[in-house]
């Protein structure tokens, strides 16, 4: 509606005469549009942010002028409140992990269930098949916000300060920074870990002062923040978890952007997407050699390990499995298990 009476001043400045005063105050589009990462483009998930806004800006000659807010600084540092500001209108555009709005959104945590999918092959069919996809896309937009595209937060390792992690009783008694869902911190206490929740902001003191001594993050990001230099000297590259990098628009925003603006995007966030996905999997591919080259001791656990880890998450997989989407996951699990 409103957008329908926006169109003909587009035509002619008459036209805007004859308009009553507050079509332009509702239809206007806003000089700025607040965009959370809570990583800054030094990240691979914060550049997939930049590379959107840049996109956006340039295909719609500025009319869209997206403002990436890193450090998740809109909602002071607090990432687990992205998703609700971005119901309260704080938050235009979302380019963030899920697992960081679990507490608001749990659906939509869906593919952090532990070993859920195990390589980018499983990755790629799950985010490559238009009917789970679009299935997803629906619970999105239930909660309020219109998804446009899907990129990848990385496969999460583990690293610690205290010695090589090899097994599940290696983590006994180890203190760890987890994030977002009360998932990982039950992952973590199920094997005898102390966890603790904590913002990306808090973590890195925390490891600093050595009041916790493990923290779980794609190697792209404990390189991208030098992780090393908080005493983490041991890491273990076990691919337990693995977010998407969800663009959406709040849908009232959203809905006051003419057709073809939303087109365009639709698009620069799939193109976006498309880039960082190139990105993050081009530093997985050399994050090994890249912590090792920093004097960190870095464990690629084998078959029989891997198979080791699977068991010992088994029971919190089913618990949460049922917790989260049982017949959604339950799809993904089918997809996966084709690759
Ligand atoms: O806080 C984290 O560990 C981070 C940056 O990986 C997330 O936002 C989930």
């Amino acid at each position: 509606m409103q957008r329908r009476q926006l169109l003909p001043l587009a035509a002619g400045a008459a036209a805007a005469v004859a308009l009553p005063r507050f079509a332009w105050a509702q239809g206007a589009y806003k000089a700025e549009y607040k965009m959370s990462t809570v990583v800054p483009p030094a990240f691979a998930w914060g550049k997939g942010g930049e590379i959107f806004a840049n996109l956006v800006r340039e295909r719609t000659s500025g009319r869209i002028n997206i403002k990436q807010y890193p450090g998740a600084s809109l909602v002071q540092g607090q990432q687990d409140r992205e998703f609700s500001a971005m119901r309260q209108g704080v938050i235009d555009v979302l380019c963030g992990a899920p697992i960081n709005w679990s507490g608001t959104v749990r659906e939509l945590s869906a593919f952090t269930l532990p070993f859920l999918l195990p390589d980018h092959k499983a990755y790629d069919a799950v985010i490559g098949n238009t009917a789970l996809m679009n299935e997803y896309f629906d619970m999105v937009r239930k909660a309020g916000a219109e998804p446009l595209a899907v990129g990848e937060t990385g496969y999460r390792q583990i690293s610690n300060s205290k010695r090589p992690i090899l097994k599940p009783d290696d983590l006994k008694g180890i203190k760890v920074r987890v994030v977002g869902s009360p998932m990982y911190g039950e992952i973590m206490s199920s094997m005898g870990a102390n966890p603790t929740f904590m913002s990306w902001a808090d973590a890195q003191p925390a490891l600093a002062s050595g009041a916790v001594d493990a923290q779980e993050n794609p190697l792209e990001v404990f390189l991208a923040a030098k992780i090393n230099t908080l005493g983490q000297k041991y890491v273990t590259k076990w691919n337990y978890s693995n977010d998407i990098l969800l663009y959406a628009i709040a849908a009232p925003v959203w809905s006051s952007w003419t057709p073809a603006d939303q087109k365009i995007v639709r698009e620069a966030a799939q193109d976006a997407a498309r880039q960082q996905i190139t990105l993050v999997r081009k530093l997985f591919a050399e994050d090994v050699q890249a912590v090792s080259a920093l004097g960190v001791n870095v464990h690629q656990p084998t078959p029989a390990e891997m198979q080791e880890w699977q068991v010992a998450t088994r029971r919190t997989y089913a618990r949460w499995k049922a917790q989260i989407q049982p017949t959604f996951i339950g799809k993904v699990e089918e997809v996966v298990a084709k690759t």
